[in-house]
Order: structure tokens, then sequence, then C-alpha cells
């Protein structure tokens, strides 16, 4: 039995076996169990404080908590890049951003190079991708793909198809993404294929724009600042050089839409692009948004806030319309389960929801991410898979990761030039001694916008060592045992000598397995 018809049998067990065999088809069909389709349900920017099934203090998400319940909630999950183009490559090819090529959202992906979709297509899975893709080159390896130009639009987003036509659809792109999905499961796959989805949401990234149908959710809610709302930064450069800060650099037209008819508020560097937004939307979705916005805008003009009650204001504004549209996301979500379990197709289709990387809500007073800091480094990953485990596994896995799982589960042998680990057996129950006990990080998108300075770094279960190059030259070192918020940099501090040449032994050590070109910079003392 060669490895991939081994492989094909492993993971049909039980009722996962059963559901997945076709009752009333040809021989050979009703012989071969078909492999496990897929549906890897990613969105843009949304942070795990956000998902009730890891942080109950802001939002219920029922659906989404629904993959994690029957299935497994990652607590110790991270991207390898925190921002998205990176943060999708990784994800496409299992290796880390100097290897993929892919560095920062100013690149253009070298779609020639091998990625998961390629492979399973390879080895008879119909594959397709549809929504934000942000990778600027043509989608390869999916047998049908529709994706929004770069960031695309919340609202009447225009879609590029396989023919390169551009076409827009009425509506908010997250039901749309989701009506594109559930039509290809329906009409357009080969049934008789495993199939692997990517279902990509534009939603929650910037600005944060709810649907009509949302816009009221939380409107009497107030949300507890973060503790380290206020935070000043103290004994982090980079943290002081940023421009993402809620009070600061958040705008008001743009990001917070108070793009007053009267044109009197006048703000930032977004404002026209604010007002641009609006300009899209047909007159019913207009009349609503203004049902909504205009009483806000008339308060907030009257308010006449400053100082702290301003960036307060900011803040509970930026919640509320980051919540309604998760709240949107939930619901598609739960079009996706239920479609599903009624088509009987829950049972042979391991379903992943995560995001391209995490956000921050206003903890360090910040929106935003890139920081090789928790809010931003971690990523929320769930994942339900019949026949699997159900509960929780703490191993450190980061996006590297999904690719060898993926093609694991489809029977498919990992490449070698893929960086990641297959975390199937730990999907299944397994224990596995030799997983790793350390994560390599490197963002490079910078000058850019958000001012974050390139950093690397390591962390362990307790530990993170930070450098942070290019015009600084600033390490951190925290303990996140001692320091979950990262506000005390421990680096260089009497005490932390021995733990900091083991951290820096371990970086080096990374950058070496890992083959990163940085490497050259780095001396112990
Ligand atoms: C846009 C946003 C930024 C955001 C980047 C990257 N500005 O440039 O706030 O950091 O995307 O986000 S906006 O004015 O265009 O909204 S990413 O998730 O796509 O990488
Ligand atoms: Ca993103």
């Amino acid at each position: 039995m060669n490895k991939l018809t081994s492989t094909l049998l492993y993971s049909l067990t039980g009722a996962a076996a059963i559901a997945s065999l076709p009752s009333c088809k040809a021989n050979k069909e009703a012989e071969t169990p078909q492999k496990m389709n897929i549906i890897y349900i990613m969105s843009d920017d949304h942070s795990y404080q956000t998902i009730s099934a890891y942080d109950q203090r802001y939002i219920h998400t029922p659906n989404i908590d629904r993959i994690g319940n029957e299935g497994v909630r990652f607590t110790n999950s991270f991207v390898a890049n925190s921002i998205s183009g990176p943060s999708r490559a990784c994800m496409l090819t299992g290796k880390h951003s100097h290897a993929n090529g892919f560095t920062n959202n100013a690149t253009t992906f070298n779609g020639d190079q091998l990625t998961f979709p390629k492979l399973l297509q390879q080895n008879g899975y119909q594959t397709a991708m549809i929504g934000k893709w942000h990778l600027v080159s043509d989608p390869q390896g999916f047998d049908y793909w529709e994706i929004l130009p770069g960031q695309g639009d919340y609202y009447n987003p225009t879609f590029i198809q396989m023919n390169g036509e551009k076409t827009q659809v009425e509506g908010y792109a997250t039901n749309i993404i989701t009506d594109k999905a559930i039509d290809w499961i329906e009409n357009q796959r080969d049934e008789n294929k495993p199939f692997c989805m990517l279902l990509h949401h534009k939603a929650p990234h910037r600005t944060w724009m709810p649907d009509t149908c949302d816009l009221e959710l939380f409107a009497d809610k107030t949300f507890p600042l973060p503790e380290n709302f206020y935070d000043n930064y103290e004994g982090r450069l980079a943290a002081q050089k940023q421009k993402m800060n809620i009070a600061k650099d958040m705008e008001i037209v743009y990001d917070l839409k108070m793009a007053d008819k009267e044109n009197e508020i006048h703000d930032g560097m977004y404002e026209k692009w604010g007002r641009a937004m609006y300009s899209r939307m047909n007159p019913a979705q207009k009349a609503a948004w203004d049902a909504h916005y205009d009483p806000i805008i008339k308060q907030f003009k009257e308010a006449k806030l400053s100082g702290k009650a301003l960036a307060e204001w900011k803040f509970q504004q930026y919640m509320r319309d980051y919540l309604r549209v998760i709240h949107s996301v939930d619901r598609n979500i739960g079009r996706v389960l239920d479609y599903l379990e009624e088509k009987g197709l829950l049972e042979n289709t391991m379903i992943v929801y995560t995001s391209d990387q995490g956000f921050y809500m206003g903890e360090h007073g910040w929106f935003d991410k890139r920081f090789m800091y928790e809010e931003s480094f971690r990523t929320p990953l769930l994942v339900r898979l019949p026949g699997g485990k159900k509960g929780d596994v703490a191993e450190l896995v980061q996006n590297i990761d999904y690719g060898p799982t993926i093609l694991d589960l489809a029977g498919i042998e990992k490449p070698e030039e893929m960086h990641g680990e297959s975390f199937l057996p730990l999907l299944k129950g397994e224990k596995v001694p030799e997983w790793r006990n350390s994560l390599y990080y490197h963002f490079y998108e910078y000058p850019a916008e958000h001012a974050v300075c390139r950093h690397y770094g390591v962390r362990t279960d307790r530990y993170k060592l930070i450098h942070f190059y290019n015009d600084i030259d600033s390490w951190e070192l925290f303990d996140l045992q001692e320091d979950p918020t990262e506000m005390n940099n421990i680096y260089g501090k009497p005490g932390t000598e021995d733990i900091t040449k083991k951290l820096k032994t371990e970086l080096v050590r990374l950058q070496e397995y890992y083959d990163d070109p940085i490497r050259k910079e780095i001396v112990i003392e």
C-alpha cells in the first residue's frame, strides 16, 4: 500500500468513514472512501479577544465557538509575520517569509512556488479560493477562484474572476463571500472528488464597516478599557515610535465614520477616503447608514471632546463597529455550518477557523497588528476534525504548520522545503513528545504605515526575546508569566543574563534552522 492509500484510510474511522461512503454508487467508489474535505475559513484582523471561545468580555460568537467546541481550540496559536500578505504567503507555502519571498504587503507573491493547494490539486482534490487574497499575483493551484482586488470593499464589492473579468456585486462583502462559497460547494464542484476551499473574509479589516442590519448592535454598550490603554511605552523604543495609537492615529472621519454632511469635521490624511467609502453605497444602504451615524455625528460635534475623553470615545466607537462586523462574520459562519450539516458534509469535512493575524483591541492604546507582542503575534485557531479530539491543545503552533497539516490529512507527504510541521496528530488527540518548544518570528514592513520597526524574535512558553533592527538596534525581553501584558522590558536587567543567553542561542538556532539570512547580524555576547 503506498503512502497515499494508507493515509487515505486512517482518518476515516467510525462515523466519519460511514458517513463518507456513498450509499448506492458504482462499486469502485463505494469501496474507496473519499478523503476528508477541507474548509479553511480565515478572517482578516480578527482578534482572539473578540471570539467568545477565547474571551467572554466583549462578544458572544456561538457559531465560531461551535467549531472549537466540536473540535480543538488551540490556546497557543501564532503567526510568523503579523501582517496580511506575508501571513497568507506563510500559510500557503508552509515557509517563513524570507523563504517564500513575500516579506511585506508591497511585494508580489511568486505564485510559481510550491503551495499546499497545488499539491492537493495534483493529488485529486478540487480546490477553490473565494474572498480576500491580497498577494497581487493571480492565485495558482485552484480549480476555481474569485477574489477581491487588494483589500476589497465592504459594500458592493468588486470581485476578480478567473478569466480576469471584474464584477461588482451588490450587497455586503461577508454575506456575498459566504454566498459564493456555498454556491461553489452546492453547484460548481465535482462531487466525486474531495475538495478544499479557502474562504477568506475581508472582515473585520479596517475600517470596520458593519452591515446595515447590525448597525444598532452594542449601541448602548460601554466596554472596559484595557488596563494598559494609557501605556507610556517606557523601556520599549519601537513602541514609542509606532503610529497605531487609538488616541493619536485613529481617524475620526475615516475610521470612525464621522463624515458629516456639513463637511465641517476635518482630520487626518485619509479623510477623503472616509467620504469615498460612503459614496460606494446604494441609496438604501446610505439611508440605513445615515439613520445610525447622523445622530452620533451630531452628538459628537456638540460634545467637542478632547484629551482622554476623546481617546475613550474613539475606543468605544471602534469597539462597537469592530464587534458589529464580527457579529456578521459569526452569523455567516453559522450559515456555512448549517449548510454543511444539512448536506451531511459535516462528517467528512475538516473545518478551520483562523485569522491572518491577531489585532489590538486597545491594549497598549493600539489598533492594528505587526508587533511580536502577544495580541498581534497570536491568532485564533479552532479546528473541527470529524472523529478527532475535542478540547484544548496547548502546543505552540504557527501558520506555517497549516499547509503541512492539511497535506497530512490528505495523505500527501510534506515537501522538504516547508518549514512547518503537521499538527494533525494533535488534532487526533495524540501526544507528540518531540513537538517544538520555541517559535520564530520576523516582521519586515518598515518604513511603512503605522511605523512598526523591523524585528525578529523567539518565544518559548514563558519568555520572549525580540530584536528591533534596521533604523534602531533595540532588544526586549519579557517574562510572560510575570508580565503577560508585556509592559516591563527586562532585557539587560541584573539576573536575566542566563535566560538572555539561552534565548539568543535559541534564536540563532532557529535562524540557522530556517536559514534566515538575517542570522549573520546577531552576535551572542
Ligand atoms: C491598510 C490599512 C492599515 C493596515 C494595512 C495592512 N490602512 O493599509 O491600517 O495596517 O492595510 O493590513 S487603510 O487605510 O488602507 O485601511 S493587512 O491586514 O491587510 O495587512
Ligand atoms: Ca490582516
